[in-house]
């Protein structure tokens, strides 16, 4: 398949347009016009500016997939017929995009235990039943994940509902994401947001982008990264892949970009895969041999300095440039450019934090910033790209295991009652607990729990184990296919642009914005809040404090928050005044650090252990252009020119190296699982590492995690590849 010259552009024009006429046009204006918060990444747009605008204002920006995500809601209802037509395991046998394409889910459906076709009931009985198998489970052997599509509203809900249960078993897919941000962030500065809002970027003159590929995941970061360029700043990119949309990215709302194109990345970096601790820790390195490091800034607001300095004296350069698989040069030109720039931003995302040492990572990348002052004011900062729409939100209303202490303590002050005391579990922690047996039920709001998981197998086994599991769901996805209990029960709900209260949404710039949701597109399916509610009522017993028929209101449970989320204070009466809002003290000013000291900290972590066999590669499994996590809407990832996702991207050497051949099909190995009948493709990726296709290549991924953050290690997998002794037959057959 040929490659595009850039990203974005005429092309993305072009798809977004042909999806618009499949679903019709004035039906997608409407939709993408309608003031809700967009549906895809969380660099947050729409809300109440409108639909395709930003925080900053810019209109219209135009991202393929917001109409990607919002043509999927603007399908047709799944006919009751489909239910009878297609058993469990016909649902197993359609890929990620025919299930995605079998329209919108509209009633809830019951897979009854040793049932082969799940069967349409009506919401009383669907509800019914999810209540008993709760209750009858009990809060030990419950546990409740929530994706981060999902609004505040209902993730506090969820939240409230499993802490009244008696369970802390309750968390978001951060665990699965962003989780080693938070924590690693947490460690060094005291709050495990990022500190920068878009207006900051204004100022940017360099941004170091590191382990992220906006082009294709946030096409709308796109221009803050061309505009940083624009006006004469630098943009390092830091990737052991050439992403063609890092390199040259055709912006669809600015002529000249749209025109002739624009080069974004002013440096690019390919490190190898995990090679990145040992990269910052040798710009840092850099940075201190040459006294380049904001003395004033360290001492008077931060600790550990020492620490830093006898890590990057101890570790020998020639470690450095093996380890991150960057020249010495290249390291001295970086920390040049860092030291030479004004108001620098860190930002970063899976390429960074799925990593089994993905704390440490982003312990490191803040290091790097604290060594010259970037943390701490404004202009410059920290910048974990999220990914959800709401996931950050939902962290914030505390859909997580532990709550943060304020908010704990005024829950249990000022609603009278007590949060259980037993430690909660995050994800894995919870798959792992129902593998052996020990969880009875499960409730997902959303998601694709199954299919995001590490080591496919295994994921199905924990979910196989469940005797009841529920899905709050829009549409089908492999899960539903696979990651079934002995019973299933899959309940429809509105997406937010139909929910007919107003709901909220955070963005990852700590921006609150308000979605005025719209009318319900069928009949059937319900809001979330309300359906948790209803559940509530019936499984908490009567003389439960809070009054859940109360909670079917949106603006009853904003008012809870902002009595109880400290920083959500201005969520009260956002309705009526429809001021939306930055969360406060997010945006770390004055160098005032929200930790027990008031400074901000320094880590010295040690280097991952670089123990890579001769023949092992370090497999990453990424998204495509044309997928939305575990949903694939096209086969083919446009940027990277593949037509088919059974593919292992390789370095030519490699290929050479291993005597295989572009398009040779080959076995890849790794210590959970196989893949067989995979193409190799010749690609520009650092030598030694290979990419795969997520959530296919699930399988190859262990279920170990980053010990401090519970993160999968979804990057940075040992693989190994060999030629398919059937293809050498076949080949030799046909010469
Ligand atoms: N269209 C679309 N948008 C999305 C999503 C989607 O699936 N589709 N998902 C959303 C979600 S939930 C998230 S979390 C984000 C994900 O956004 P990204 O993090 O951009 O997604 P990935 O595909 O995981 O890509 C990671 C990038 O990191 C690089 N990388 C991998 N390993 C390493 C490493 O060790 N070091 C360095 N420096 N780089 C590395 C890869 O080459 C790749 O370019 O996107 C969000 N937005
Ligand atoms: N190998 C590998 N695995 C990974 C990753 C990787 O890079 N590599 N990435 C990880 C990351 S970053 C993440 S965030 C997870 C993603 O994990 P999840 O967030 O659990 O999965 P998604 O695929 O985003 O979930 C898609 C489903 O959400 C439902 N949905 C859509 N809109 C709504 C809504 O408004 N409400 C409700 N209730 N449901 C809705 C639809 O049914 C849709 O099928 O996967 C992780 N897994
Ligand atoms: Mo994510």
């Amino acid at each position: 398949m040929k490659r595009p010259r850039s990203g974005g552009g005429w092309k993305a024009i072009g798809y977004s347009m042909k999806l618009a006429s499949r679903v019709g046009w004035w039906k997608m204006w409407k939709a993408m016009r309608s003031k809700n918060a967009c549906k895809t990444c969380a660099v947050g747009m729409g809300g109440q500016l409108g639909g395709m605008v930003n925080e900053g204002g810019y209109f219209p920006e135009v991202c393929k997939k917001s109409f990607q995500a919002m043509a999927s809601d603007l399908q047709g209802a799944i006919p009751s017929s489909f239910w009878q037509q297609y058993d469990v395991n016909k649902l197993k046998a359609l890929t990620s995009r025919q299930l995605e394409h079998c329209g919108r889910i509209v009633e809830p459906v019951l897979l009854e235990k040793g049932a082969s076709h799940f069967r349409p009931v009506d919401w009383d009985e669907a509800l019914q039943r999810t209540a008993e198998a709760m209750k009858a489970a009990g809060p030990q052997r419950s546990f409740f994940y929530a994706s981060g599509r999902s609004s505040n509203e209902a993730g506090f809900l969820l939240q409230l509902m499993s802490r009244l249960f008696g369970t802390n078993y309750v968390n978001n897919c951060s665990y699965y994401c962003h989780q080693a941000s938070g924590v690693g962030l947490g460690s060094s500065i005291g709050t495990g947001a990022g500190t920068v809002q878009l207006e900051d970027l204004q100022h940017t003159d360099l941004y170091i982008l590191i382990g992220a590929n906006p082009s294709s995941n946030h096409p709308r970061l796109m221009r803050a990264l061309m505009e940083i360029r624009r006006r004469g700043g630098k943009v390092i990119v830091v990737n052991p892949v050439k992403e063609l949309g890092l390199v040259n990215f055709r912006i669809p709302s600015d002529v000249r970009s749209l025109l002739f194109g624009s080069e974004i990345a002013s440096s690019y970096i390919q490190p190898h895969v995990g090679g990145d601790m040992a990269l910052l820790l040798g710009i840092a390195k850099a940075v201190l041999e040459n006294n380049n490091q904001d003395t004033a800034f360290i001492q008077q607001h931060t600790e550990g300095f020492e620490d830093l300095r006898s890590l990057a004296e101890a570790t020998s350069w020639d470690d450095i440039v093996t380890q991150s698989g960057v020249t010495l040069e290249q390291i001295h030109d970086i920390a040049a450019q860092y030291a030479a720039a004004k108001n620098v931003v860190l930002g970063w995302c899976m390429g960074i934090t799925h990593h089994l040492h993905g704390t440490n990572n982003v312990q490191m990348i803040a290091n790097l910033a604290l060594l010259r002052g970037m943390v701490g004011r404004r202009k410059a900062g920290v910048m974990p790209i999220r990914g959800h729409s709401n996931v950050q939100g939902l962290g914030s209303v505390g859909v997580t295991p532990a709550l943060k202490t304020a908010m704990l303590n005024r829950l249990e002050e000022r609603l009278g009652i007590k949060i259980p005391t037993n430690p909660g579990y995050d994800t894995m922690a919870c798959m792992e607990a129902a593998h052996r047996g020990e969880m009875d039920f499960s409730l997902c709001l959303g998601g694709n729990l199954y299919g995001s998981n590490p080591d496919l197998h295994y994921a199905e086994e924990c979910m196989n184990r469940l005797k009841t599991l529920v899905y709050m769901s829009t549409t089908l996805n492999t899960g539903h296919a696979f990651g079934l209990g002995e019973e299933t029960l899959i309940l429809p709900v509105l997406p937010r642009d139909e929910e007919q209260q107003a709901t909220t949404q955070e963005s990852m710039f700590s921006f609150v914005r308000m979605s005025d949701g719209g009318p319900a597109r069928f009949e059937g399916p319900r809001s979330e809040v309300s359906i948790l509610a209803d559940l509530a009522r019936k499984t908490l017993s009567d003389d439960c404090a809070v009054d859940f028929e109360e909670l079917k209101s949106h603006a009853a449970i904003r008012a809870l928050i902002a009595d109880l989320v400290p920083g959500y204070e201005n969520m009260a009466g956002i309705n009526e005044s429809k001021s939306e809002f930055h969360v406060p003290g997010r945006a770390v000013t004055d160098y005032k650090f929200p930790t027990d000291s008031g400074k901000a900290r320094f880590h010295a972590p040690p280097l991952p252990a670089h123990d890579y066999g001769e023949n092992e590669l370090r497999l990453i499994t990424v998204r495509s252009e044309g997928q939305f996590n575990s949903v694939v809407y096209d086969e083919e990832d446009l940027y990277r020119g593949q037509e088919r996702r059974d593919v292992i991207l390789m370095n030519a050497e490699d290929v050479r190296r291993m005597g295989l051949q572009n398009d040779q099909q080959v076995r890849v190995k790794s210590e959970s699982g196989e893949l067989r009948m995979i193409l190799v493709r010749e690609y520009d990726i650092r030598a030694g590492n290979v990419m795969m296709y997520y959530p296919e290549a699930n399988v190859l991924v262990p279920h170990k995690v980053d010990p401090l953050s519970k993160t999968p290690g979804f990057k940075g997998v040992k693989v190994t590849v060999k030629a398919e002794q059937l293809a050498r037959i076949e080949q030799v057959v046909t010469a």
